[in-house]
């Protein structure tokens, strides 16, 4: 192993060559564990991608999507005549045989830092249960549990979490008994870090030791899948679909057959789901075709006048919105890491905690930090074949992004009970409702006591059940 003093220096010599000898400012006042952090921290590091996007994003002349001549993607619709709905009948038995043999894994992303939401936390770990207070990761647990019992099957759970989140969220796990899922069927994994560089290309410092980083992005999963080993695992255990969602979806069903069945009849290698945009500045990505491939064009790198421009009929021309649900297959993660595929960075201005020069810790009020981020869905069209299915907004997505307001917790607690009335319709069981159609009455199903609306009838039946009168907590 090499001593301190040879790393420090050939470590000095790379970052002399790149202009970032400032990272050595306070060596001399360092004790030896924290000169170890800053040097392996620096050592973990790929230099020159780091200076290549330096130089792509800060000091030359970005260009983004704005040349692109985008066009609206195709995609499977809701179903509306009787033969989609025989289609997806279909797509649903394919699906449930694929979950069966065990092919499917159900993959979440949350390494995010859910900044928006003011929590201090991991998102997973945010009490969403209008009743009952589970947290978000109960709810995707008991999901998939219900999932596995309902069709007899195993299906494990990969969990992408960052070093900043990554022992409490596993902790949370492992003091709730893993929400009675089997313990060897969950498994966590870190995603990389990128350092924070402010407007001059400058790497920052979060403490005089330790560098600002901050997580990849939800693309660096392509990349955490492999190097964490989680690929090959998924290999071994005969996985061939990832069914991967994000922490802050309330709706989301982890494992959905309809949507598993098309990913596998299309052949298609990354497919995804969309609903359609509510307004043109919806904070959602558009699906669209760029020279015939797949892309998903960020809502912030979207031209106004596409965004707005709309058909004879007043619909929006680009109305299909990127939920963050993918199903992508393991051969696919498989082939990107071998190529020496990268997905590319995108940048984001934003603040980030730092050290000055007199090495005091400051919280920034403004923005002062490039953030560098892979998307996952930038894959997309690197993708031999893709699929688009669209789902029922009301049904598949509403996110726990802000504290008050549009996708807050207001909102999705709002949807969690806007589905639980639709299922008491669907069951003919009478529901106090204001005039508005709003329950008088809160109520929530746990997942556990059904997991969609089939299930739900089903249980009202054995249970004859025919009203609800007070706070209902179905479980
Ligand atoms: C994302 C999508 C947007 C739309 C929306 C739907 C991007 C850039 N945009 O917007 O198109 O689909 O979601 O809700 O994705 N995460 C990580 N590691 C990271 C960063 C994020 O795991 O380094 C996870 C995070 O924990 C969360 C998810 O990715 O589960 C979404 O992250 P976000 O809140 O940054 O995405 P957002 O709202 O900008």
């Amino acid at each position: 192993m090499a001593s301190i003093l040879e790393s420090e220096s050939r470590l000095r010599r790379i970052v002399d060559s790149q202009g970032q000898q400032h990272v050595f400012r306070f060596w001399d006042q360092l004790g030896t564990p924290q000169r170890e952090q800053l040097l392996s921290e620096l050592d973990s590091l790929d230099f020159e991608e780091v200076s290549r996007l330096i130089q792509q994003h800060i000091k030359g002349n970005e260009s983004g999507h704005g040349v692109s001549h985008p066009e609206p993607s195709p995609y499977i619709r809701l179903p509306q005549t009787e033969e989609e709905r025989h289609r997806h009948q279909e797509a649903w038995e394919q699906g449930v045989e694929a979950v069966r043999q065990g092919r499917v894994a159900a993959f979440l992303v949350a390494g995010g830092q859910g900044t928006r939401l003011g929590y201090d936390g991991p998102k997973g770990c945010f009490p969403i249960g209008p009743l009952s207070n589970k947290t978000l990761f109960q709810l995707f647990a008991e999901k998939i549990l219900a999932t596995c019992r309902r069709y007899g099957a195993v299906v494990p759970w990969y969990i992408m979490t960052s070093r900043d989140n990554d022992e409490i969220s596993r902790r949370f796990f492992e003091e709730h008994d893993y929400f009675g899922l089997p313990r060897e069927n969950v498994l966590f994994f870190r995603q990389g870090m990128m350092p924070a560089v402010d407007q001059d290309g400058l790497l920052l410092m979060d403490s005089p030791h330790s560098l600002a980083l901050t997580p990849d992005g939800h693309g660096g999963a392509i990349r955490a899948l492999k190097r964490s080993g989680a690929l090959d695992d998924m290999a071994r255990r005969g996985v061939a679909y990832i069914s991967h969602f994000q922490v802050d979806n309330v709706l989301v069903q982890p494992i959905d057959p309809v949507f598993i069945g098309f990913h596998v009849q299309t052949g298609s290698q990354m497919s995804s789901r969309m609903v359609k945009k509510r307004s043109p500045d919806e904070r959602v990505g558009n699906f669209c075709l760029v020279d015939g491939r797949l892309h998903v064009i960020e809502y912030s790198d979207m031209r106004p006048e596409l965004a707005e421009r709309r058909r004879p009929d007043g619909s929006l021309y680009f109305e299909a919105g990127n939920v963050a649900i993918h199903i992508y297959d393991v051969d696919f993660v498989s082939q990107l890491n071998q190529r020496g595929y990268e997905l590319p960075f995108h940048r984001a201005w934003k603040k980030v905690p730092f050290v000055n020069d007199l090495s005091h810790r400051i919280r920034p009020r403004q923005p002062n930090a490039n953030k560098f981020e892979m998307f996952v869905f930038d894959a997309l069209p690197a993708a031999r074949r893709t699929m688009i299915l669209e789902g029922a907004r009301e049904s598949i997505f509403s996110p726990v992004k802000n504290a008050r307001g549009e996708d807050s917790v207001e909102t999705a607690q709002h949807d969690m009970t806007a589905e639980v009335v639709r299922w008491l319709r669907a069951a003919a069981v009478k529901t106090p409702v204001d005039s508005n159609g709003e329950p008088t009455v809160k109520l929530e199903v746990s997942p556990l006591f059904a997991l969609d609306e089939t299930g739900f009838v089903e249980q009202a039946r054995q249970r004859s059940l025919t009203a609800v009168t007070a706070d209902t907590y179905f479980e």
